[in-house]
């Protein structure tokens, strides 16, 4: 254990409302979630970070915030999943259905955390808050947590 790879998650939250996107294929399907993927070589974690963003579902931004960083062990899998969450609340375009994402607004109090990874149900409370955190998530499979650790911090 100890290897890890680079990946981001960009969360839209507005004031009444927070964009989410329905993963159309691969890794977390059938789930809504951020928009993001892994970081590629020569970019930096915030550049990935936007370039998912638009790449999945068509807008930009100017300003991320880092708000978290949080690590998934899975049972039986060598690499640790390292990924660093941002939030924006002002975005360019209009949200639009990629390949792998199909975008779609939720009320701030309705969030379908029934259909979301189930650590988002721990970390979202913090990120709607507008708090900084710390995970880790251990999953026995892509249902079950094992076991987890979650602090807010100054800065992440
Ligand atoms: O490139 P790919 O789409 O496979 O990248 C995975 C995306 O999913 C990336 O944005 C990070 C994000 N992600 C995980 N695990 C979890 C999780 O437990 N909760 C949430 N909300 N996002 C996750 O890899």
């Amino acid at each position: 254990m100890g290897a890890s790879r680079l990946y981001t998650l960009v969360l839209v939250l507005q004031p009444q409302r927070v964009l989410l996107g329905m993963k159309k294929r691969g890794f977390g399907a059938g789930r809504w979630n951020g928009f993001g993927g892994k970081v590629q070589e020569g970019e930096t974690i915030e550049d990935g970070a936007k370039r998912e963003l638009q790449e999945e579902c068509g807008v930009t931004v100017d300003v991320l915030h880092k708000v978290g960083h949080v690590t998934f062990e899975f049972v039986g899998e060598p690499e640790l999943m390292d990924v660093h969450i941002f939030r924006t609340d002002s975005i360019r375009g209009t949200p639009t259905e990629s390949d792998e994402m199909r975008p779609q607004w939720f009320p701030r109090d309705q969030i379908p955390f029934a259909d979301m990874w189930p650590d988002d149900s721990y970390w979202f409370p913090l990120l709607l808050q507008e708090k900084k955190f710390h995970g880790y998530f251990k999953f026995q499979g892509q249902d079950t947590i094992l076991d987890y650790r979650l602090r807010e911090v100054d800065a992440v």
